[in-house]
């Protein structure tokens, strides 16, 4: 049976592909989605999306998530430097969670150098644009696989 996951995106990710092109690349957030969809079956995942600009409804999608998902795939946006309402509720349920950035935060601003999130996630992928979604997702899968045959 294929892994349920879920995608979400935090604030400012529907902007993806209408403006800062040099920063964040030419895809739209439903390319970044297609993309995942394509992949997604050969990586034996089934996906749900979610995107919001509000903190607490990423929260939500988390604490959602918990009901129905094995895994979670999140580019937390700005909430990443900052949230620890977003890093509770990813340790709270407890599910693994891959960070995944569009750009490398590494190589940018000081502020963007820290994450909240990445420390109760399994791990963090960061620069590799929209492929920064497909690696994060594989390494998820692979890590739920990982898990299910220690069992
Ligand atoms: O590189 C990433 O994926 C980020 O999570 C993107 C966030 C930023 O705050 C993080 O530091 C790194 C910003 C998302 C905003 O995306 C836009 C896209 C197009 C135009 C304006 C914003």
């Amino acid at each position: 049976m294929a892994f349920p996951i879920t995608v979400i995106h935090g604030p400012n990710l529907n902007l993806l592909g209408t403006r800062e092109p040099g920063v964040y690349g030419a895809a739209t957030l439903a390319d970044v989605e297609n993309l995942l969809l394509k992949v997604a079956t050969q990586l034996n995942a089934e996906l749900r999306f979610t995107q919001s600009n509000h903190e607490g409804e990423i929260v939500d999608a988390i604490h959602e998530a918990q009901t129905w998902a094995q895994g979670i795939v999140i580019n937390p946006g700005a909430l990443t430097h900052y949230s620890i309402a977003v890093r509770d509720a990813v340790a709270g349920v407890g599910l693994p969670t891959v960070e995944v950035h569009l750009s490398n935060v590494h190589a940018r601003e000081a502020f963007r150098h820290t994450s909240v999130i990445a420390p109760v996630c399994v791990g963090q992928i960061t620069g590799f644009g929209p492929n920064s979604y497909h690696l994060g997702l594989l390494a998820l899968v692979q890590h739920l696989e990982a898990q299910e045959s220690a069992a």
